[in-house]
């Protein structure tokens, strides 16, 4: 047992950067994580993770994204590691649709560099690419991914070296405001602490029973094939990308770190779950379906299968991110559930997070992703068609 200005539920992408910005303003932090530091059982796995500027969910994440990016630089230096990849990243779909259009407001509202080409375009500059001639695409030169299991330990370590104190496969049973803090029991003690941040992803509907319904884990699977023609589906010529075809919302890297190349779709067979039993085995309509569409547009991509993975989306019903204070205890504040899209955001968040636990405000603008806007009936639509 013992007291601590802040006590970190939750030790992924959010939570380790949660506890590093907190150590290095001098506060006592402990980390808790239920599994490993870094694990494969949550949201913040699977080797990449798309980072780009362009924004086609809403224009109001580029200055987060912006301060995201100089926030992962830092973290870059202060590792001595290579954590940031850019690649540019392609934003693509019917001219009219949401994720071009969106992408490209995004751009001109932001005075982000980018360029706007046909299918046909991309496909001639990018050959691993075959995407409908038609097909309209933002490409920003700032995109690229992320390496999320060295991000996780980098902040981790860094956070460490400030005197922040984790522990893994130490599960969090329940928690009671005190007056003036918090008291967590878990599996192996109790501590207290000011104040408490809940960055446990799937996992946060458990601790904060006001999520339920707000913060709904999805099942979700990715494939890495082996391209026919490796020599397209390289750092140097294959931008990520998020693409709306007829069949869906789908996303993709560059081969790295896996001898494939990675893809998934959005929301893949739409499979609300639960953390505790969500099946992670990965079964055959999972990879046909995924082998499909990989076959449709990136055919030299679709060689045998050399990984399959399941991940974790935590969606609210509108699909933006909500953190904020606790409605009742504002010594507890929470974040992450960020429906699939949050995990470029780590490095803001955790800052978002440690000015919400040092001062209960953030001076970024966070105002979208409030709480009260999703108690409000009429604000829960997923964006897209
Ligand atoms: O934000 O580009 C993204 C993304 C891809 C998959 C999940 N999120």
């Amino acid at each position: 047992s013992g007291r601590f200005d802040v006590i970190v539920v939750g030790v992924g992408g959010m939570g380790s950067a949660t506890a590093y910005h907190l150590a290095r303003r001098g506060r006592r932090v402990l980390g808790l994580e239920r599994f490993g530091i870094p694990h494969a059982m949550g949201s913040s796995h699977g080797h990449t993770r798309i980072i780009r500027m362009a924004y086609y969910e809403d224009p109001s994440y580029v200055p987060l994204i912006v301060r995201a990016y100089e926030l992962w630089r830092e973290l870059q230096r202060t590792a001595g590691e290579k954590l940031l990849y850019t690649t540019g990243s392609i934003d693509a779909g019917p001219p009219e649709s949401w994720v071009f259009k969106g992408s490209w407001d995004s751009c001109k509202l932001h005075d982000l560099p980018h360029e706007v080409l046909t299918g046909a375009e991309v496909r001639r500059r990018y050959p691993g690419y075959r995407l409908p001639p038609e097909t309209a695409a933002l490409v920003q030169p700032d995109g690229g991914f992320l390496v999320p299991e060295r991000c996780i330990v980098s902040y981790a370590t860094a956070a460490q070296a400030l005197g922040a104190e984790f522990h893994a496969h130490e599960r969090v049973l329940e928690w009671e405001p005190l007056h003036g803090g918090v008291r967590v029991r878990t599996g192996r003690g109790t501590y207290e602490a000011d104040k408490m941040v809940v960055t446990a992803g799937a996992w946060d509907g458990q601790l904060l029973g006001f999520l339920g319904g707000l913060a709904v884990p999805e099942r979700q699977v990715l494939a890495w094939l082996q391209p026919l023609r490796p020599e397209r589906f390289r750092l140097d010529n294959f931008p990520v990308f998020n693409l709306l075809v007829e069949e869906g919302r789908y996303y993709g890297f560059p081969v790295f770190g896996v001898p494939g190349f990675k893809f998934g779709k959005y929301h893949h067979l739409e499979e609300a779950t639960d953390p505790e039993t969500v099946d992670r085995e990965v079964h055959d309509r999972d990879e046909n379906l995924l082998r499909a569409f990989a076959e449709r547009y990136f055919p030299e991509g679709a060689g045998p299968t050399m990984n399959l993975q399941t991940c974790m989306f935590t969606n609210t019903p509108d699909h933006h991110f909500v953190m904020d204070l606790h409605p009742e205890y504002e010594q507890v504040s929470f974040a992450s559930p960020c429906s699939g899209h949050g995990f470029k955001f780590a490095s803001v968040v955790g800052e978002i997070m440690a000015d919400l636990a040092e001062k209960g405000t953030t001076r970024h603008p966070i105002s979208p992703f409030r709480l009260e806007r999703l108690l409000r009936p009429g604000a829960r639509r997923a964006p897209g068609p």
